[in-house]
């Protein structure tokens, strides 16, 4: 029986459309630079907030009703919840979706029956599954809201805690695979600490550390060939997260020798909360060769916390596919780690939500690739870098030369020109003119 019986399958109509149901930007089929939108964005539905939240704050309770016909709490509302996700994923054209484990099922008190639940819940996703181009795009373990992860998971000073999060890894790793998922993430949500008075670093992310490794070889073994994702976040819950931005869980990974299998998760609202734009964190990811996926998504400048608000930001949208398009693509893909506001509780602003989501990334895309076209932003670059074009440039880029050689250059040079300008708000302009065009 459908879930969503007052929704249609949701057209693509155009940008001039008043039709709040259907698409302005996204129409799946059309070609951009050679590749149809589709592909461009695989976009992913998060089952943690479209199945589960309901608007529950730290003020007030649900104010959407997601029982989707049956009892929360149970075995019948999480197949209920797979009814809604496929019905809802098909009317939107979403091919990929992703999970923590306990979205799908309701955690026992025992890890046996938790896992018995997966196995069940798993085996009818697959059914689901049947007849659809529905995917997975990654999978992964929540360890951060059951109180036994109070002091965090890898990062935990109870090695029963550590064992326990090690089987969750395990048993989402073998879901992730039975589903077919492109990838597997560790966002730390508790992997970090509030006072350094209790805590011993060093040994926290060694052990974390520890963790990714047995991931590795077990996901391997089981036939996992997808990447493993870091998602880095710099706060909340924790003071002090380890996995702050793209640049500390580069180095991290580069460290503990993690780097060949895994890529960057970068979420909108996590980078900007690090103090960054979100185009930073994917550029520092795609030069390190590991932009992996996107948590596709948008914070409220005025707060600061993860806001996790579907986006509508056309700008940071454009400049995060230019770096998409620039780095060659994802391996992973655009998953709407995004909620409703609470006062948004029906089923229509479900759909409306990812309707603007799907729509705002559309027209990034459309206009990223126009910048693109336009040549205008890279021929700046190119011609900012010029002087390294020159014999000096070349030697110092090929380590040929020394500070006395340099030293002996700059006292025949005198000094040197200003470096020529940056032209921001020139280059800010064409970014417009390519925008409102
Ligand atoms: C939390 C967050 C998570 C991860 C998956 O801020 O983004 O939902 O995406 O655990
Ligand atoms: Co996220």
């Amino acid at each position: 029986m459908s879930k969503f019986p007052e929704i249609n399958r949701i057209p693509y109509e155009g940008p001039q459309s008043k039709n709040p149901l259907a698409f302005r930007y996204y129409d799946a089929d059309r070609v951009i630079m050679g590749k149809k939108m589709s592909e461009h964005l695989p976009f992913a539905m998060a089952w943690w907030h479209n199945l589960g939240a309901a608007g529950t704050d730290m003020f007030g309770r649900d104010t959407a009703d997601k029982s989707f016909g049956a009892q929360p709490g149970t075995m019948e509302h999480a197949k209920a919840k797979v009814d809604a996700g496929f019905e809802f994923m098909e009317k939107l054209g979403i091919k990929y979706f992703c999970f923590h484990d306990v979205d799908l099922v309701p955690e026992a008190d025992d890890i046996k029956e938790t896992n018995r639940r997966l196995d069940e819940i798993s085996d009818y996703i697959l059914e689901m599954m049947q007849g659809t181009d529905i995917r997975c795009l990654w999978g992964t373990a929540n360890m951060f809201s059951n109180p036994r992860f109070m002091n965090g998971a890898g990062s935990t000073n109870s090695v029963d805690v550590f064992a326990f999060a090690a089987a969750q890894v395990k048993k989402a790793l073998d879901l992730t695979v039975k589903l077919g998922g492109r990838g597997y993430v560790f966002w730390g949500g508790r992997e970090g600490y509030e006072t350094l008075l209790n805590t011993d670093m060093k040994f926290e992310q060694e052990n974390i550390a520890k963790l990714m490794h047995m991931a590795v070889d077990y996901g391997r073994s089981i036939g996992f060939t997808g990447d493993f994702y870091i998602e880095p976040k710099p706060k909340e819950p924790m003071k002090h997260q380890y996995d702050f931005d793209a640049a500390t869980a580069i180095g991290f990974l580069k460290q503990y020798g993690l780097d060949k299998d895994f890529k960057m998760n970068i979420e909108a609202n996590h980078a900007t909360l690090a103090g960054h734009t979100f185009q930073h964190d994917l550029r520092v990811s795609a030069i390190n060769g590991m932009l992996g996926s996107i948590d596709a998504n948008q914070g409220d400048p005025l707060l600061g916390w993860d806001t996790d608000e579907f986006p509508f930001n056309v700008y940071d949208a454009t400049l995060c596919m230019y770096e998409v398009l620039k780095s060659g693509g994802l391996t992973g893909g655009f998953n709407f780690d995004s909620k409703n506001r609470r006062p948004s509780y029906t089923v229509e602003d479900m759909f409306y939500a990812y309707i603007l989501g799907m729509d705002t990334f559309a027209l990034g895309l459309i206009k990223a690739a126009e910048l693109i076209e336009d040549g205008r932003l890279d021929q700046f670059v190119e011609e900012k870098y010029a002087s390294w074009k020159g014999e000096l440039g070349q030697k110092i880029r090929n380590g040929e030369t020394n500070l006395a050689e340099l030293a002996a250059y700059a006292d025949e040079m005198g000094k040197p020109e200003l470096p020529g300008s940056g032209r921001q708000e020139y280059l800010e302009t064409v970014l417009n003119s390519v925008l409102f065009k």
